[in-house]
């Protein structure tokens, strides 16, 4: 297997099975070196929880970055999710310029919106500020509602290829070159993923589970990136991140009182056996 080293920026929600407690350790399953920048502290994540604690640490970012300089600490792929501020997103794109070794990929989840809404700590004004980071990486991940965002579309509940191929184009138009594009649904019960590779798409469909389900975006996206440093193809990364999230969703399913995020750890052990078979 690679070991890659990979730096992952987002913030750390101490409850709610989001962004950095789900992707350091899905990283590491995946067998990579996960270094860590967090973004901020929350007490939960900002979906459903009141009245959380954050703690914005924009501040810190380029004293840590500026001490990585020094030590001549690089890495092979970037990967961010959810981020604190717009000034975290100027201080992201640095961390992108300075801070990579040759060859190394960087990946972008918008982690913004979703279901048509923005989340709750964001505006227009951050959903424009995205733009650039997303258009500047080498893969970027948004869900359908993130897509919309960055290319100024509608968001609908219902639609056809021709739509998805418009978003699609869109951001191709903007920069983007490689898109993972989740959430695609065409039939009632099942949704999918929409692979472009400069203009080649592929999509994968699956089952739809009909359940709200938080922090699923940041299971989907590191298991992706993972499963993509292992030298997995764009599509079958996509195709493995899609089972083990389903598989982490039906870990949940039954269980009202968990209604903040998916039980991903016990699904560990499949996402590493899937991951082996393949390598
Ligand atoms: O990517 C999901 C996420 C991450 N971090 C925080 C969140 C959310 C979703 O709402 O609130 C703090």
């Amino acid at each position: 297997m690679n070991y890659p080293k990979l730096l992952t920026i987002q913030d750390i929600s101490c409850i709610g099975q989001c962004s950095l407690t789900v992707a350091l350790p899905i990283l590491s399953a995946c067998g990579a070196e996960t270094c860590i920048l967090p973004s901020a502290v929350l007490s939960t994540h900002t979906a459903g929880f009141k009245g959380f604690t954050v703690r914005d640490l924009s501040g810190d970012m380029p004293a840590i970055a500026a001490h990585w300089k020094r030590e001549g600490i690089r890495f092979d792929a970037i990967y961010t999710g959810y981020l604190g501020s717009i000034d975290q997103i100027g201080y992201v794109q640095d961390i992108f310029r300075e801070l990579r070794n040759d060859g190394a990929k960087t990946f972008v989840d918008p982690a913004m919106a979703d279901n048509g809404v923005l989340y709750g700590a964001f505006d227009m004004t951050y959903a424009n500020a995205m733009k650039p980071l997303c258009f500047g990486a080498d893969v970027i991940l948004p869900n359908l509602t993130e897509a919309c965002l960055l290319t100024d579309m509608p968001y609908r509940e219902t639609y056809d290829e021709a739509y998805i191929a418009e978003i699609l184009d869109k951001l191709h138009a903007a920069g983007a070159g490689h898109i993972i594009l989740t959430g695609v649904s065409y039939k009632p019960d099942t949704t999918g993923v929409l692979v472009d590779e400069n203009g080649e798409r592929r999509y994968y469909e699956h089952k739809k589970i009909d359940r709200v389900c938080h922090g699923t975006g940041d299971v989907y996206a590191s298991a992706f990136v993972g499963a993509y440093m292992q030298g997995f193809s764009s599509f079958d990364a996509a195709k493995l991140a899609a089972d083990y999230t389903v598989k982490c969703i039906e870990n949940t399913l039954g269980d009202e009182s968990h209604w903040y995020g998916v039980k991903f750890e016990t699904a560990l052990p499949d996402l590493i056996a899937a991951l082996h078979k393949h390598a």
